[in-house]
């Protein structure tokens, strides 16, 4: 069967700043955790060590046409920016920037640009990070430099980039720096990264941009083990916990009643100011990017809570192993294609359908190596896990939701955040001794999807 997309479907892929492009000044709280801590990252690789795209930017950029993306997005470093978060803007980093972005938009391919991804100046963590308000005035700060620098020339911004992983790794569950575990600091902290988002969207629409801002969100659709209802219930929490804490302020500009009165009854939520609902109202965004990687299944808990156990999400169900679910055993995630569907759905059903496109989707797997054939990485299960997605994605698209691209994590293998090179995503391998990138099967199937707009399946 011919799966074909709608015209101008956005095809590309999606990187990071921190995970590549290297040789950084403005210090994050990756360098400084890196420094103090190796250990807690796999071989002892840092952040210092990526795919060198700062060297590499402008034949990087060759390679993304050749795989025929028409749309790519990165993020720009707030540390390489702004080195201290608030003060000087550092000159060589405009340059760097101008020169991606000009040279993308020469190439034919439309640069999506995050704000932040995960990447804290160590400067504003030293001030509490999330947790102060003050760092929500630098970053928007930060923002509205970047429009005044970039506007004309970037037409799709995007706030933030999973801003949940920064409160479950730093706050809640020991996988960031600072390394907290509190949930009434992380709820601040997510709080207070919705009020950032906000004045970002304030302030570009103040300065009547000629783009659209939205927001990259990793949806993780919770499934209840049965309708039994506890099962029902604990899925439910676990949907506003992890996905509605965000999507809601993001699409409807307020939070859901039922978590606020949740946190409400256990003391957690976060200090709020009067004036603090309107600008969340101010914060509804043009589009939305989902990030998609896997299902949460969930069941209700089978013991009582321990009352002098740190209070967790984890206080309302008990994550659910279902049986027979397919995983793939490097990240340890389970792989669940109908996954897209189910959330294109609910975005059309219950929050009117918004603009939105698939911003992450990916597979990382292990020694890739043993998979090449003459000189070249054979990753038909990539392209399988790829093609099964795009089925469920087209299937929405044909019952009307407002998908208009699909991105892929990433280009070129890249770093990441506690595994380093351990799971490899890239449609481009990457040798790290000698930095040679070389085009996997899935890089060319995916150029042939570009290129026709459709791909056959049986
Ligand atoms: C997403 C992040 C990416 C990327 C990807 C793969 O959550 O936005 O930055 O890293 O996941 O995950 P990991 O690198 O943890 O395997």
């Amino acid at each position: 069967m011919k799966y074909a997309f709608p015209d101008n479907f956005w095809w590309g892929s999606a990187s990071s700043a921190l995970q590549t492009e290297g040789a950084r000044e403005g210090e994050t709280t990756w360098d400084y955790w890196f420094a103090r801590e190796p250990n807690r990252f796999h071989n002892g690789v840092g952040p210092q060590h990526t795919s060198t795209f700062y060297q590499n930017w402008k034949t990087d950029i060759q390679l993304l046409k050749q795989l025929n993306h028409n749309s790519f997005r990165t993020s720009i470093s707030w540390a390489r920016l702004i080195p201290d978060g608030i003060g000087e803007v550092n000159p060589e980093a405009v340059d760097f920037y101008n020169q991606v972005i000009d040279e993308l938009n020469e190439q034919g391919i439309t640069p999506f640009i995050t704000l932040f991804h995960f990447d804290m100046p160590m400067a504003m963590q030293e001030i509490g990070g999330w947790e102060n308000r003050d760092v929500v005035d630098a970053y928007a700060r930060y923002a509205q430099i970047c429009f005044e620098l970039f506007g004309d020339r970037v037409l799709h911004w995007f706030t933030f980039n999973e801003p949940i992983v920064p409160v479950e790794g730093g706050y809640l569950y020991d996988f960031h720096y600072p390394n907290v575990v509190d949930f009434r600091r992380a709820a601040t902290v997510a709080y207070h990264t919705v009020l950032a988002h906000a004045k970002a969207v304030q302030a570009y629409r103040a300065g009547h941009y000629a783009g659209e801002i939205g927001i990259v969100l990793n949806l993780t659709p919770s499934y209840p083990r049965s309708q039994n209802p506890a099962d029902v219930k604990a899925a439910h929490v676990a949907d506003l916990m992890f996905n509605r804490s965000f999507l809601d302020p993001v699409l409807r500009g307020e939070y859901p009643a039922d978590l606020v009165a949740l946190l409400k009854s256990y003391d957690q939520l976060p200090a709020c100011k009067p004036e603090d609902g309107f600008l969340i109202a101010e914060g509804k965004i043009d589009l939305l990017g989902v990030n998609y990687y896997q299902p949460r299944r969930v069941k209700c808990r089978d013991s009582a809570v321990n009352p002098q156990a740190p209070f967790m999400p984890e206080w309302f169900f008990d994550n659910y192993e279902m049986p027979g679910r397919k995983m793939n055993p490097y990240r340890g995630w389970e792989i669940y294609a109908p996954g897209i569907y189910d959330i294109l759905v609910n975005l059309r059903d219950n929050y009117g359908n918004p603009r939105c496109f698939i911003s992450e989707n990916g597979m990382g797997v292990e020694n890739e190596q043993r998979f090449i054939e003459n000189g070249q990485i054979n990753d038909h299960y990539r392209i399988e896990f790829i093609s099964e997605h795009l089925t469920w994605l087209h299937k929405g698209i044909s019952e009307g939701c407002n998908c208009l691209g699909y991105h892929m994590w990433t280009f070129i293998d890249n770093w990441s955040w506690c595994n380093a090179y351990k799971n490899r995503y890239g449609f481009i391998q990457l040798d790290l001794e000698t930095q040679q990138r070389t085009i996997k099967k899935s890089g060319e199937w995916f150029a042939a999807t570009a290129l026709n707009n459709s791909f056959e399946k049986e």
